[in-house]
């Protein structure tokens, strides 16, 4: 994960074909995130996983519900919201989730990502209540947080379905030394993937796989230029 500076996060409530997800797990991606805010099922999960695995890519998953953690993904995420107020989504289903699963956690396979959730009309900024009206010095506070107070691996700056402002991305990542910056949101070609690489340290890209596969797969050529 250290190494990673392209990720594509495929969402298990989206329809994709053999072939296009041939395409992308052969595409020279670092790795696959499976993830979405909603419609999120075991099932879902497990169909999407069994056909990843035929790949080398590694594959993790982003955990969203309790409900529907599958074993044998390679890493698991956990998102926590840094900006928001509602405690639920900072401690309070990692809590349940945790105490449901029990001496059964992996603890090992387990990274925690500090979330600033930056764009108001995505579904993750309304379905968290996320506080979105931040300037650079406050994402940048968040970053900080994430490294030295919370020591989390991965600090994600999240414009889903935006482009965002790489100014306030690269501020962020320049407070970071331990921890990751991950940027994602709105990529949807090579050229802004080069932006956000030149910002972040790694970057991910969604929305565009089910919009325009030839133009997701493009972004891959940032790792040409490994910086
Ligand atoms: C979403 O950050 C990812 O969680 C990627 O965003 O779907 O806008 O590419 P897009």
């Amino acid at each position: 994960m250290k190494e990673w500076k392209h990720v594509f996060k495929l969402d298990p409530d989206r329809e994709i074909s053999d072939e296009d997800l041939d395409r992308l797990c052969m595409s020279g991606t670092d790795a696959v995130i499976v993830g979405g805010s909603s419609g999120v099922t075991y099932d879902n999960t497990v169909d999407l996983l069994s056909r990843i695995r035929k790949y080398t890519v590694p594959v993790a998953l982003e955990i969203s519900v309790a409900e529907a953690v599958v074993p044998a993904f390679d890493l698991y995420f956990i998102p926590v919201v840094l900006n928001t107020s509602q405690g639920e989504w900072i401690t309070g289903r990692h809590q349940q989730a945790v105490k449901e699963f029990n001496h059964m956690t992996p603890w090992e396979e387990i990274a925690s990502q500090g979330y600033v959730v930056l764009n108001p009309d995505s579904a993750v900024g309304k379905l968290t209540g996320a506080q979105t009206d931040l300037d650079a010095k406050d994402v940048a506070a968040y970053a900080q947080m994430a490294e030295h107070l919370f020591r989390m691996p991965i600090f994600y700056v999240e414009y889903s379905g935006m482009f965002g402002d790489m100014n306030l991305v690269r501020k962020a990542r320049n407070q970071l030394t331990e921890t990751r910056l991950f940027y994602g949101g709105g990529i949807d070609c090579l050229e802004k993937a080069e932006q956000a690489a030149e910002a972040a340290h790694t970057i991910v890209v969604g929305n565009v796989i089910y919009e325009n596969l030839e133009r997701a797969l493009e972004t891959v050529r940032v790792k040409e230029g490994q910086h």
